[in-house]
């Protein structure tokens, strides 16, 4: 592999001896990659281009909201993709598309400890949202088509079902059941479809997605722009809720842990409201709480979705695996929805 980042980094006129390279971040799709090169630093990303068909799409649009964000002052950097020497925006080698971003320094984590950090995120990603406000979404293309569609992903799942090759033992006939009664959330999608206006949202608002400053005062970057396209205010909230409210991590498998930490909850809504909330409609403000139960519900169903058409979608370490993460957005999910009556007093009171 030395010699391909080698080959790359000359693509990015950055040629020099590599002192070290080791995976980075815990994203699923693409292969992120830390680089040492002589005094600097660099991201280097192995671009996933099955999930990501056009690029051209991403390019388009983060140059839409570059041109928009000149000469406005954010609290934090966005982290683009750097263009190779040519000005291409990836390096082919071996058939592959690399791409290298500069290297933010700070801390990026995967479960937040405390409610400050939790309003640091919600304020960064709102701001985002707000400063992004003024784009018309038509001049935005979808990077992935019906990317967050709750209604598009329950038929996916619908039709995995019929189609799957996977005998199903009972605790997944259990699983499936189980968001087969999650319905309700479709309608309400819908009805939101037809009342929210679309917004340019990050679309994947994840807690890895943003670089805290080395102890946690303030964030340093919002990265991973790649699904910046139009949506819905919810869908941003919605992710926050998903990793940050959560007591445990998506990834974990202590199911008796998986609950809503309501602290945590009121800090994201607090952090979200001082970045947007002049800006929100009342219907946008009340959309925000269905976020949180459909950004979990649609990652729970897109997991078992892949564990029903065989782990094609995102990587597993194990057989198990997706129908594991399935399980614990379902516990999430359920765990949101039995905390309904405390979080709508949040709601209220902030
Ligand atoms: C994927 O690659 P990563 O980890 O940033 C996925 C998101 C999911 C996330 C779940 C393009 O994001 O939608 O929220 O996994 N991205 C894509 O952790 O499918
Ligand atoms: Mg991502």
């Amino acid at each position: 592999m030395e010699s391909v980042f080698d080959d790359i980094l000359v693509d990015y006129g950055q040629q020099g001896v590599i002192a070290n390279i080791k995976r980075y971040g815990s994203g699923h799709i693409h292969q992120t990659y830390l680089i040492d090169s002589n005094s600097k630093q660099f991201i280097l990303q192995n671009f996933n281009t099955s999930v990501f068909p056009f690029p051209d799409r991403i390019a388009k649009n983060l140059k839409v909201v570059n041109k928009h964000l000149e000469g406005k002052i954010l609290d934090f950097n966005l982290v683009l993709p750097m263009k190779t020497a040519k000005g291409a925006l990836f390096s082919s080698v071996d058939q592959s598309a690399y791409r290298l971003f500069p290297f933010i320094a700070g801390e990026c984590i995967d479960k937040v400890s405390s409610s400050e950090q939790a309003y640091l995120a919600a304020k960064a990603f709102g701001g985002f949202v707000k400063a992004c406000i003024g784009i018309n979404t038509n001049d935005l293309e979808e990077v992935i088509e019906g990317f967050h569609n709750l209604s598009l992903r329950f038929r996916q799942f619908e039709n995995a079902l019929k189609e799957t090759n996977i005998e199903l033992h009972a605790e997944a006939q259990e699983l499936v059941a189980f968001f087969q009664r999650q319905v309700l959330l479709v309608r309400k999608y819908k009805h939101y479809e037809e009342t929210l206006p679309l917004r340019v949202t990050h679309n994947d608002t994840k807690i890895n997605n943003v670089i805290y400053d080395k102890g946690f005062a303030k964030i340093n970057a919002v990265i991973d722009l790649d699904t910046v396209m139009p949506g819905y205010i919810f869908y941003d909230f919605g992710d926050l809720v998903r990793t940050v409210s959560c007591t445990e991590e998506e990834a974990s498998l202590d199911w008796d842990k998986i609950d809503v930490d309501l602290d945590k909850y009121a800090s994201l809504l607090k952090g979200f409201v001082a970045a947007l909330g002049n800006d929100l409609s009342e219907e946008e403000k009340n959309s925000l709480p269905f976020g949180g139960e459909m950004m979990a519900c649609i990652m729970g169903l897109r997991f078992l979705t892949d564990y029903l058409n065989g782990n094609i979608y995102y990587p597993i370490e194990y057989p198990e695996h997706n129908f594991h993460r399935a399980k614990n957005q379902a516990l999430l999910l359920k765990a949101l929805q039995n905390k309904r009556e405390d979080i709508s007093e949040i709601m209220k009171e902030v």
